[in-house]
């Protein structure tokens, strides 16, 4: 269903409304020229101002009455932590880091992710897991055995508090991977407590309702002893192992006031960063950010000629129907999930592969980084036996580290403003703040007219500066330019 509002262009009205949206027109050189005058989408600040009016009103209604338990978890508001505003996550599959795949052979890469200008580590999965109904030789990370161990492949507790340590001491923070919807089929919980788990006909565990996960088994969060059960074994980790947070699996498919009221809790012990993979806005309730499927989606799509950047532009302002100023969307060309089932980036993306990722760190948003990308890693890794990555060499290292210090250095690129300056069929330009972006997906390079209302400097090289005025700009096929406002 096509959300737009009614007075902005659309794919088909774009070329009826040359005076508002500028013209696109064929110069003599053959390349596309593209007009830009007015702005005609803006997104966000509205939602913003409505949430803080809102937040008084609330704050205004609650003050001086007393609370039971009960309705200070219902309100309970999280509050996201000062680093996570321009911050990048970085997935880590310690299985497959190294011929080792032990913490301490990851942790040895921990100087060199600094050096990219990684922030957050995420740890999938370092649990033990479980043998019964295991996949493959190895078994998947997300079939848990045991949730306060860890994996014994990894190493011990000590080597993760020592991963964790020297992360820290670099400025790193770490989350980690929790399966909270489900276990191994050999938990420790099905002997002890089997009243934790939904049952099937013959009363053994069963797998999630509508799934065909048949290595795991799924737990029952009308249970409140499994709901205790459950925050007690998080909270093992942050008085543990020090760490910084997690990131949720199938986030949706447990109740959100589960996730608020173990948040809350979380939160008592030391101020936590909460990804949940889901993309309902209503999990925002509980968790910082989430996972933003439908950008991803719609970039495979423009890369595969198959979308065009209006669509993306469509998803854009739907998100700002749906989502609040602070939630943080993680945008991404890759992941677990997307390399070991959809391929990589270069099978999806092709020749985009750089120029996605590129969008991935100027759209309103969290960029994320999974293993190997940096080593522009082109395999779909196994995701239940061992099949390490080569980085031998680290052909995108300079091009992520230089990609993060943008995000860290400039503060348009900390909220969810934008503003959709144009869209054609293969050109998008847009502002975060005072930072001019302007995206190309065609084949081939595009001359394009930027009325800059003041000096810019290219954001990749300040030396390159662009006078105030209408500039033409030539952008490289699958090619980009951001200029920041001087
Ligand atoms: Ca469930």
């Amino acid at each position: 269903m096509c959300k737009i509002n009614k007075n902005s262009p659309t794919p088909q009205s774009f070329a009826h409304f040359p005076a508002r949206f500028g013209g696109l027109k064929v110069q003599e050189s053959g390349q596309l020229h593209l007009i830009l005058r007015i702005k005609t989408i803006q997104i966000y600040p509205m939602k913003k101002l409505l949430t803080m009016i809102a937040a008084a009103a609330l704050l205004a209604s609650c003050g001086g009455t007393g609370t039971t338990q009960d309705t200070a978890t219902a309100r309970y508001e999280k509050s996201t932590v000062d680093w996570a505003k321009n911050a990048n996550i970085y997935e880590v599959n310690i299985r497959q880091y190294s011929q080792e795949g032990t913490f301490n052979a990851f942790a040895q890469n921990l100087p060199r992710l600094k050096e990219q200008g990684v922030d957050i580590l995420w740890l999938m999965p370092i649990y033990p897991i479980s043998e019964e109904g295991r996949k493959g030789t190895l078994g998947s990370y997300y079939a848990v055995k045991d949730y306060t161990a860890v994996n014994p492949e990894f190493g011990t507790l000590d080597d993760l508090k020592s991963l964790v340590n020297q992360a820290h001491k670099l400025g790193m923070k770490v989350i980690l991977d929790w399966v909270a919807n489900h276990t191994g089929k050999d938990n420790v919980w099905t002997k002890e407590h089997k009243d934790y788990f939904n049952l099937d006909s013959l009363g053994n565990p069963a797998i999630p309702e509508g799934t065909d996960w048949d290595d795991v088994a799924d737990l029952d969060y009308d249970n409140p002893e499994l709901r205790k059960a459950m925050v007690e074994a998080m909270k093992f980790w942050i008085k543990n192992a020090d760490i910084d947070g997690f990131r949720c699996d199938v986030a949706g498919m447990v109740p959100t006031d589960f996730w608020v009221a173990a948040r809350a809790e979380l939160d008592k012990l030391k101020p936590v960063f909460m990804l949940a993979e889901d993309d309902k806005p209503e999990i925002h309730k509980a968790f910082d950010a989430s996972y933003n499927w439908k950008v991803h989606h719609v970039l495979n799509k423009i890369a595969q000629g198959k979308n065009t950047a209006d669509s993306l532009a469509e998803v854009l302002l739907t998100e700002e129907k749906d989502f609040g100023g602070t939630d943080i969307l993680m945008n991404f060309t890759s992941n677990h999930d997307e390399n070991s089932w959809s391929k990589s980036e270069y099978d999806r993306m092709g020749g985009h592969v750089k120029q996605m990722a590129v969008l991935t760190y100027f759209l309103p948003g969290m960029p994320l980084c999974y293993s190997g990308q940096e080593a522009a890693n082109k395999k779909a890794l196994e995701f239940f036996e061992k099949d390490v990555i080569d980085f031998s060499s680290l052909p995108l290292k300079d091009f992520y580290a230089q990609l993060n210090a943008i995000k860290h250095k400039y503060p348009s690129l900390w909220n969810n403003d934008i503003q959709i300056l144009s869209t054609d069929k293969n050109i998008f330009v847009f502002d975060r703040g005072d930072i001019r972006c302007i995206f190309n997906f065609n084949a081939e390079p595009a001359d394009i007219t930027v009325d800059f209302k003041g000096e810019y400097a290219d954001v990749f090289n300040e030396m390159n500066v662009y006078n105030p005025g209408e500039q033409i700009l030539t952008v490289e096929a699958r090619g980009w330019k951001c200029a920041v406002k001087k």
